[in-house]
Order: C-alpha cells, then sequence, then structure tokens
C-alpha cells in the first residue's frame, strides 16, 4: 500500500501517464480474497465467457460482467484495500464498482498475444475517474506481461479490435473511430511500457490507455483478475453503436450522452459500502460480447 505522502505523486502520474505500477499493493490475505473471487468466476460462466482465438490449441479464455459478480465479490470490494488505492488516485472519497473481468491464459505451446486496444471504445462510459486493476495470480515476466503506450489515453481514442485472428486492427464499428494502428509492426514509435510482476503486485490503467498482452510462452499460466471502478466524474457515453460493456440490460436505454454514470447495477465502494442489496436481478448477457465486437448474432 503506497504511503500518504506518495499519493499526490502516484496520482499526478496516472493522470499524466495513464498507467502506473504499485509494487506490493495488495496484503496477502486481500490477494487470497481476490483469487476466490477469480475462482469463482471460472466456476459460474456468464454466456459471454469464451476463448477469443477457438483454432488455437492453448487456453486464452475470458469472461466479464457477471450480474452476480458484486455480490460474490462483496467481501473484496469491502475490504478498502484495493478501493482505498483507487480512491487515492483520484482523490475522491467516492468509488463505485463497475465490473470485473477474468483471463486465463495457457498451454503447451506460446500464447499469442492480447491484441492492442483501448477498453473505452467497448465502454459506455468517460471520466478522468475511471480504473482498471490489474491483478495475477503468478508471477508474470516483463516479456510476458500487459503492455502500455503511455499516456495514450489523453489522445486518440480508436475504433476497438474485434479481436478478430487474421487482424489485431480489425474494428468493432468500423466508421466514426479510427482504425487502430498496428502497433506491433511499429512498436519503435510508440512510447512502450510494462512491468514484471509478482503476485501482490498490481498495475492500474486508465480504460483509454493503448494496451495489449504480450504473448506468454510455452508451459506458462497467467490467471488475472481484473477490476474496473469509476469515480464521480464518469459520465455515460454513447459510441458509434450501442457500447458492448457494461453487459447491464437496459442500460443505453436509461441514461444519455453526459448523464453521471450512476446506475444501481454498480454498488458503492467507498466512503462507506452502499446499494448491494439495491442490485437488480440481471438476465444473462442478452448478446455475448464477443458477438458484439465480431458484428455477429448467435
Ligand atoms: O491480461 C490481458 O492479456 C488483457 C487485459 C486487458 O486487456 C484488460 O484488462 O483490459
Amino acid at each position: 500500500m503506497p504511503e500518504l505522502n506518495q499519493s499526490s505523486e502516484l496520482a499526478e502520474r496516472y493522470a499524466r501517464d495513464g498507467v502506473i505500477y504499485l509494487p506490493q499493493a495488495i496484503d496477502l490475505q486481500t490477494l487470497k480474497l481476490a483469487e476466490q473471487c477469480y475462482d469463482w468466476s471460472l466456476a459460474n460462466p456468464t454466456p459471454s465467457a469464451c476463448h477469443f482465438y477457438e483454432a488455437e490449441r492453448n487456453t486464452f479464455y475470458q469472461d466479464l460482467c457477471n450480474p452476480e459478480a458484486a455480490h460474490a465479490y462483496r467481501e473484496l470490494l469491502e475490504n478498502h484495500v484495493v478501493t482505498d488505492v483507487i480512491g487515492n488516485l483520484w482523490g475522491q472519497d467516492e468509488v463505485w464498482f463497475l465490473y470485473e473481468q477474468v483471463f486465463l491464459k495457457e498451454g503447451d505451446v506460446a500464447n499469442r498475444r492480447t491484441p492492442w486496444h483501448q477498453d473505452t471504445p467497448y465502454l459506455a462510459l468517460d471520466g478522468s475517474e475511471i480504473a482498471v486493476m490489474w491483478i495475477n495470480f503468478e508471477a508474470v515476466e516483463k516479456a510476458q506481461s500487459l503492455e502500455f503506450v503511455r499516456g495514450s489515453h489523453r489522445q486518440t481514442l480508436y475504433d476497438g479490435s474485434a479481436f478478430d485472428p487474421t487482424d489485431d486492427t480489425q474494428p468493432i464499428y468500423g466508421h466514426d473511430l479510427p482504425r487502430l494502428p498496428n502497433i506491433e509492426a511499429q512498436r519503435d514509435e510508440w512510447d512502450i511500457v510494462s512491468w514484471a510482476v509478482e503476485p501482490g503486485d498490481v498495475v492500474i490503467f486508465h480504460p483509454s490507455t493503448l494496451h495489449g498482452g504480450a504473448p506468454t510462452v510455452a508451459g506458462t499460466r497467467r490467471r488475472t483478475l481484473s477490476l474496473r471502478f469509476f469515480g464521480p466524474d464518469a459520465q455515460y457515453a454513447t459510441r458509434p453503436a450501442d457500447a458492448p460493456a457494461p453487459l447491464i440490460e437496459g442500460i443505453h436505454e436509461t441514461l444519455k450522452d453526459g448523464d453521471p454514470f450512476r446506475h444501481p447495477a454498480f454498488p458503492r465502494l467507498r466512503p462507506t459500502p452502499a446499494g448491494f442489496d439495491e442490485i437488480p436481478a440481471q438476465p444473462g448477457h442478452k448478446m455475448r460480447l464477443k458477438a458484439q465486437i465480431q458484428g455477429q448474432i448467435d
């Protein structure tokens, strides 16, 4: 946990770079809770759970935004270790939980990259007070870690990546946002940063920061929990079409562009937890994430 006198320096760095690495930000007990949450997500898949690259022999699994997650994750979310770090980054007392995402990369052959992308094109919200906390349960070497283009959250918002196996820049909307550049083909032209992480370390990034997961090598396992939060300045934002996330039934009909991003599906965590008992029961995802980003209705 960073010292208080480090907080404003970290907040400045987060605002400037859109990403920070915090060694040993999470104590062992909190890490164990996070791991239980991760295991719960694997045991309780949503209809959006998928292997992005089905033709590949190894596992690249993800799932997100389980309508029951806030309840299942409640002990972790209420224990303050995680949310104090986030609140201090924004200098804000109030922090809300947006949703969780889990990733599993493993196999006996090398695993491909997570394509370079920003999360915001997939998300119906904007604001400086949005953060993703990237938590791993195994040590991850720098060469296999998540990579970021420093400061890119303050620059162009690109179309999303459709996670198309033949072209990482294949867009999800195809209009109104510029297509992603091929960052991997011109790495020297981008200010790319990444860190080796140990269990207990976290990387926190603004979802508009360009990021992509380096390939993992054969025989390794990477279990990653990515927790998403927002603060008071978050606003509902329209995208070229209804944004796929968060996968909350009726959200696009409830909020309009520029509205404060508040909805009973998202409980407040700080300064005191509120709203957990009012979270509406949600049906499973009406339209799966992959179908939405690859434009195929299944
Ligand atoms: O862990 C990864 O490879 C991808 C993480 C990511 O893109 C995210 O958390 O938004």
